[in-house]
């Protein structure tokens, strides 16, 4: 394939190389290997690409909302027709292995389908207040809106954040990760092709502390949508806090998955192999990093699940193995670090921890056995394939454990036991609980953390929400 042949900056409905003429390399993670280079955004670009929205923004905003509908209908008819060469793209960008790379763009045109059914549905309330007035609230478009989207889902995460802030009425300036700008250019190329006016969707790739800053920072940006580490999320925040400007953040996890006795026991392990290493090489934020399991079943879990650890195959995303390589140097090198960290704290892993030899950033799976949940590697967020294992002897133990971390994403559960289920759900603090499935929800079921996770709501009717401001109208009708 040849990649994309637009590696320019999307702004106005033209492909444009930045103003500096910088560009930047986006490498092939299984191969490390050049693929194309993209132009990298900084300030004046930003700049550009807010104006020309701004510009747009009228115009979207006053188009009918099943008009606005019908374009969202449209792209996501388009995204389908090109899954094939979408899901490679991003395969040879991110890494993944390419049914995963299929099923991200699946998910995509699924947040264009499903906003777009909701478009012509926003409205507001009306509320009664006695016979002397007539209340009632619109929910209206934020205007601008800045999605900071990062490398593990590229393409899911255009769909996830770009769809609503459109249907709504908002008008929207993208920047991509550094790891893997290629897809969002090409749905932002296909937005122009089934008649999306230019400037409603720019996408600028470019660096965090250049482009990515420039877009937090920016006072003519009225809402952002940030997904990536704690570190850069608090500093998104601050940006956004200099201009009043509501930010959302999505911000990782380190999940509990908890495994008492009861449960289907086939069925929990397969789950787990899933929550952790058969997903994008548990770069996910929602991934099940931490299994508590009861002690009673602890040895014999555990054992099965490395053996079915180690039957994973690991390779290059193209080849469809359960597991890719990870997305970056960097990542590669982190992930590596904590399987040292981890080494130190409870000795060798019982399965994985090796790096094998030849290109790629890929890891094994990699399982460290009766860790302490005070850990780092029970407390910090890894993003690779590497599991702690954590015993409990009791469900009030098991709770408090899951809870017992600074993050609060997601917390799952497997049990026959349904007070016990519903126990758990009402005790975790935690935006998603997943009772018998890890992943368990869709596009239509809201997203977003507790605690350190972050706040605000992603997906689901929650996004349009989060893409709205509610203005109240009040009319005094009687006069005394
Ligand atoms: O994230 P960053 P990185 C976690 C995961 C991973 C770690 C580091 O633990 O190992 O973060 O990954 C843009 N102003 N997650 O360094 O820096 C950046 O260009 C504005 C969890 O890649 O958060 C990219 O587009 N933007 C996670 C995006 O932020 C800035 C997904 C994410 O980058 C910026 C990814 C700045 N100053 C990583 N600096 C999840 N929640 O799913 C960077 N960016």
């Amino acid at each position: 394939m040849t990649t994309t042949e637009k590696h320019d900056l999307l702004i106005d409905g033209e492909f444009i190389p930045a103003t500096s003429g910088e560009r930047f390399v986006t490498l092939n993670p299984a191969t490390e290997e050049p693929i194309t280079e993209v132009a990298a955004a900084d300030k004046e670009d930003i700049d550009r690409a807010v104006e020309s929205a701004h510009e747009a923004y009228p115009k979207w905003r006053s188009t009918a909302p099943e008009e606005r509908g019908r374009l969202l209908t449209a792209l996501a008819a388009r995204i389908r027709e090109e899954t094939d060469y979408l899901a490679e793209l991003e395969t040879r960008d991110n890494g993944k292995p390419i049914s995963q790379a299929r099923s991200d763009v699946e998910g995509c045109a699924r947040y264009f389908e499903y906003y777009a059914g909701i478009a012509d549905k926003i409205h507001g309330d009306s509320i009664p207040l006695t016979d002397k007035y007539v209340d009632y609230t619109v929910r209206e478009p934020l205007g601008v809106t800045g999605q900071i989207i990062p490398w593990n889902f590229p393409v899911n995460l255009v769909g996830r954040t770009i769809a609503p802030a459109l249907a709504a009425g908002n008008v929207a300036v993208a920047k991509p990760a550094e790891q893997t700008p290629l897809s969002a250019l090409k749905i932002g190329e296909f937005a122009l092709e089934v008649g999306i006016p230019p400037g409603v969707l720019n996408v600028v790739p470019g660096f965090g502390a250049t482009a990515g800053a420039s877009l937090a920072g920016h006072p003519d940006v009225n809402a952002i949508s940030f997904t990536g580490s704690v570190v850069t999320g608090r500093q998104v925040a601050k940006l956004g806090a200099d201009n009043v400007t509501p930010v959302h953040l999505e911000l990782g996890g380190k999940s509990p998955n908890v495994v008492f006795p009861d449960a289907d026991l086939d069925h929990a392990l397969d789950e787990t192999i899933t929550a952790i290493f058969a997903t994008n090489a548990g770069q996910v934020c929602s991934a099940g990093s931490r299994l508590l399991v009861h002690e009673s079943i602890h040895s014999e879990f555990v054992d099965r699940l490395a053996t079915r650890a180690s039957e994973l195959t690991v390779g290059p995303g193209l080849e469809d193995p359960d597991v890719g390589p990870l997305v970056s140097s960097d990542q590669h090198r982190k992930v590596r670090e904590y399987v040292e960290i981890g080494r130190e704290e409870v000795g060798d892993p019982i399965v994985g921890g090796k790096t094998p030899d030849h290109d790629g950033y890929f890891v094994e799976p990699t399982i460290f056995d009766d860790v302490d949940n005070s850990d780092r590697i029970a407390q910090e967020e890894i993003f690779g394939p590497v599991l702690s294992v954590i015993e409990f002897s009791d469900e009030r133990e098991a709770f408090e454990l899951a809870n017992d971390v600074d993050y609060g994403l997601v917390a799952g559960i497997f049990t026959s036991d349904v007070g016990r289920a519903h126990r758990f759900a009402h005790e975790m603090e935690a935006g998603q609980v997943y009772i018998n499935e890890w992943f368990a929800g869709g596009v239509e079921t809201p997203f977003g953390g507790y605690k350190q996770s972050g706040f605000g709501r992603e997906k689901g009717l929650e996004a349009i929400e989060s893409y709205t401001q509610v203005k109240n109208v009040c009319a005094r009708i009687e006069l005394e």
